[in-house]
């Protein structure tokens, strides 16, 4: 071997070197990306992987909280079941806690039977707690009837009426309590039919059935509402207010039994801090209907901040009805308007857009003496209606169109007995049937 050549040969070695090195360290760099990439990969699978798990931990989640709500939704059913079986509006739950029985089939029978059908009910749409009701209410009425109807209908006879048996029938209406007010319309328009046309007893009782009513529906006209029921998807609050013993917790009682047959969501205020027992009577009352009732046990308790709790309770419960019993009087020296004045303040704060309704309650039985508090009620207490109790057993059910006319609030309730369905939406057909039924 030459110099030249050995020279040569090296060159080419070293060259053939250099490019192996070069190509050794591109493999390297090759596999260094290789790797890396292979490693980048990794990270995105195990990113993927991360992901997708938690992915799945989420629909688990989810499903669960599906069942979850599924489950609510079936005892809510089922809850909803056994609390009403009956989703009819107020006006007529036939399944009761203590079921109501047929009576005889008698006069009474008949004669609720017939106000039904007058009304336009079907004979299978009849039920057994309708006709119970309206006996309630005719026997209930059947002292201020006798006071007045069946003495009428005994003076009158069959003959027409004359100018001096309009004369008797005053009489006899104003000792029913009816209201002068109410008498000098009834009266009057008698008179203004009696000199266009002879008028024979049994049409005279027809007419003043027909001006009676239209007294009654009068303010119910001009409210808006024929019926009074709370407005699904808002919060109804209703202030029972009047002085003491007129049957505000009772009625309350039979309210709240009343609303949550009727599946409203109820809720009970008591907000008669003054009587310690009301609680406790307000307690049973609502265990009977299967309703709440938000209290404060502690003496001297703020009425206004009884209906605080109640409402923020109602909020979360989503209910449909709050019912606030209030105090016929007060341990203070407050006056009880301005009380009654306060928790309205509280009520509209809290939820301005609530539908409040203040019923004033009265009892049927103080007549003249029940008109004379409710005027001073209306003055001061903003009401909206009125509930009429303890309408059985008195003869002054007449009370009942003086409080249209002269208060001018719509009846909404009427109540005859003690019991928990001894209380029903107010029906003017059949109040003033019941009123002039003639036995
Ligand atoms: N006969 C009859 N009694 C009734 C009726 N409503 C209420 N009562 C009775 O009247 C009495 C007084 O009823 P409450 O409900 O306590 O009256 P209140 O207005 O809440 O009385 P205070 O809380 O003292 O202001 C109780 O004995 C009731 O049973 C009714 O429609 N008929
Ligand atoms: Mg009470």
């Amino acid at each position: 071997m030459t110099n030249t050549n050995s020279d040569n040969t090296r060159e080419w070695a070293a060259q053939a070197y250099a490019l192996l090195k070069k190509k050794q360290e591109e493999q390297k760099q090759e596999l260094k990306k290789q790797e890396e990439q292979k490693q980048e990969l990794k990270k995105q699978e195990e990113q993927e992987q991360e992901l997708k798990k938690q992915e799945e931990q989420e629909q688990e989640l989810k499903k669960q909280e599906e069942q979850e709500q599924e489950l609510k939704k079936q005892e809510e059913q089922k809850q909803a079941l056994i609390d009403s079986p009956n989703k009819e509006n107020f006006q007529g739950p036939t399944q009761t806690i203590d079921e109501t029985k047929l009576g005889e089939f008698d006069d009474n029978f008949t004669w609720s039977a017939m106000v039904l059908a007058a009304q336009g009910k079907e004979i299978n749409q009849i039920s057994i707690d309708e006709i119970d009701w309206l006996t309630k209410l005719r026997r209930g009425l059947e002292e201020t009837r006798k006071g007045f109807v069946t003495e009428l209908l005994d003076k009158l006879g069959d003959d027409p009426l004359t100018p001096e048996s309009l004369d008797d029938l005053e009489t006899l209406l104003i000792r029913a309590d009816v209201g002068i007010d109410s008498t000098d319309k009834v009266i009057n328009s008698l008179r203004k039919k009696l000199n266009e046309e002879v008028v024979g007893g049994e049409a005279g009782i027809k007419f003043l059935k027909k001006e009676l009513k239209l007294i009654i529906d009068k303010p119910i006209k001009n409210s808006g509402t024929d019926l009074l029921v709370p407005k699904k998807g808002k919060l109804n609050v209703w202030l029972l207010v009047g002085v003491n013993g007129v049957g505000k917790t009772t009625t309350l009682g039979k309210l709240a039994y009343l609303s949550s047959r009727s599946n409203y969501k109820t809720l009970i205020a008591a907000a008669d801090t003054f009587r310690a027992a009301a609680v406790e009577q307000l307690k049973v009352w609502g265990e009977r209907s299967d309703v709440d009732v938000i209290s404060n046990q502690s003496k001297n308790a703020d009425p206004a901040a009884v209906v605080f709790d109640a409402i923020n309770s109602a909020k979360k419960r989503n209910v449909d009805l709050l019912l606030v019993d209030t105090a016929g009087r007060l341990q203070t020296k407050n006056n009880l308007m301005d009380e009654l004045a306060k928790i309205k303040k509280i009520i509209d704060k809290k939820v301005p857009d609530a539908i409040v309704e203040s019923l004033l309650v009265l009892d049927a039985s103080q007549g003249q003496n029940g008109l004379k508090q409710a005027k001073s009620f209306a003055k001061s207490a903003n009401l909206s209606g009125a509930i009429i109790t303890k309408l059985d057993g008195t003869s002054r059910g007449g009370v009942s169109l003086a409080v249209s006319e002269e208060v001018n609030l719509p009846i909404r309730f009427i109540g005859a007995g003690e019991g928990i369905k001894d209380l029903r939406p107010f029906n003017s057909y059949e109040f003033v049937e019941a009123l002039l039924a003639d036995k």
